[in-house]
């Protein structure tokens, strides 16, 4: 049973089903394809045998081609090895995958308004996600702010507007070149002037130095902290799955800059890796709360550890 928008966003009533769900869960599968075939093929060569040491060699090779990572194979290897009940090895990878990811995420919209910031490197998929988030809390009966604090990049504020009209979100701009943590304040005072339920923030990805994109994050999550109680409820990090391994290390720097409360895992359709799920959950500890398989509105849902578990290592 794949996890509901209804259930991820904590809506009390949870009489909507989403019939597309399953679609959306075969095209996560198929762009696990890649992941997928090189684990599949190991563990569908022979019956696993926990007494041969290349069995577990190859095992550990899969993983890692499926960036996975060296500490959360690692981890994932001394889990298995503590078993005596593995029968079949897939069965048993899709079991420690889930409890290595624990519960199922929800997002936090405890507050009034409840305040998103979205922060991640360039292209990684920031705006896109917002637009698909903020589609689905429309969807889920929320009113919506979205707030363009990427005042960086050229045509940011208008690819954020088309997005929101889209979705039926309310809007908040800047002129190019406006301080971003200016930005956010307009828009998290608009949400609450205006009675909105959830105010999302766009940010830059890219500057001319890193320092000075932390430093100008870090102020963005000041005056956001500043003006609502417990704010920003959410710090999502948007990751690109394609990037692979790359994804943990920025997930580092983000997380030590705004203090991230969990992942967007984008591009998952494409020729994704998305084994650094596991790494980014054993490494660093941070929930996945979303994952994004395509460019329309409607490809996002959220993560489902037991799913993404079948997707990776199922043929
Ligand atoms: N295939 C695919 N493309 C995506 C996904 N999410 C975002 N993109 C694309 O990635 C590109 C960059 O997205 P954008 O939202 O502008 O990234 P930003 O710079 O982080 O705001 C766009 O072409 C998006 O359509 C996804 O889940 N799947
Ligand atoms: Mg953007």
């Amino acid at each position: 049973m794949s996890r509901t928008w209804a259930e991820f966003l904590g809506d009390i009533s949870t009489e909507t089903d989403e019939p597309e769900r399953t679609g959306v869960f075969a095209r996560v599968r198929e762009s696990l394809a890649k992941s997928r075939r090189a684990l599949a093929d190991q563990l569908a060569a022979a019956a696993f045998d926990p007494g041969d040491d290349e069995a577990w060699e190859r095992l550990e090779e899969a993983l890692i081609r499926s960036d996975v990572g060296v500490p959360a194979t690692a981890e994932l290897v001394r889990r298995l090895e503590a078993r005596s009940d593995v029968v079949r090895l897939e069965d048993a990878l899709v079991e420690e995958v889930g409890a290595i990811f624990g519960g199922p995420p929800t997002l936090d919209l405890s507050g009034a308004p409840s305040v998103v910031l979205v922060v991640g490197v360039n292209g990684t998929g920031k705006t896109t996600t917002i637009g698909k988030l903020a589609q689905k809390l429309r969807e889920h009966g929320r009113s919506v702010l979205v707030g363009a604090a990427d005042t960086f990049r050229a045509a940011a504020e208008e690819q954020l507007e088309i997005w929101a009209r889209r979705a039926g979100a309310d809007f908040v701009g800047s002129p190019r070149g406006a301080d971003p943590a200016a930005v956010a304040f307009d828009a998290v005072e608009a949400a609450r002037a205006r009675g909105h339920d959830v105010v999302v923030v766009d940010t830059a990805g890219r500057l001319h130095t890193q320092t000075n994109l932390m430093a100008e994050l870090e102020k963005v999550r000041r005056v956001i902290e500043g003006r609502i109680e417990r704010a920003p409820h959410e710090t999502l990090l948007v990751i690109d799955a394609t990037t692979g391994q790359n994804g943990l290390q920025q997930a580092r720097l983000f997380g030590d800059a705004v203090g991230v409360t969990g992942v967007a895992l984008t591009k998952l359709d494409g020729s994704a890796r998305g084994g650094v799920a596991i790494a980014i959950a054993v490494e660093l500890g941070l929930p996945v709360k979303l994952v994004g398989v395509g460019e329309g509105l409607d490809d996002l849902q959220p993560f489902d550890a037991h799913d993404y578990a079948l997707a990776l290592v199922s043929g």
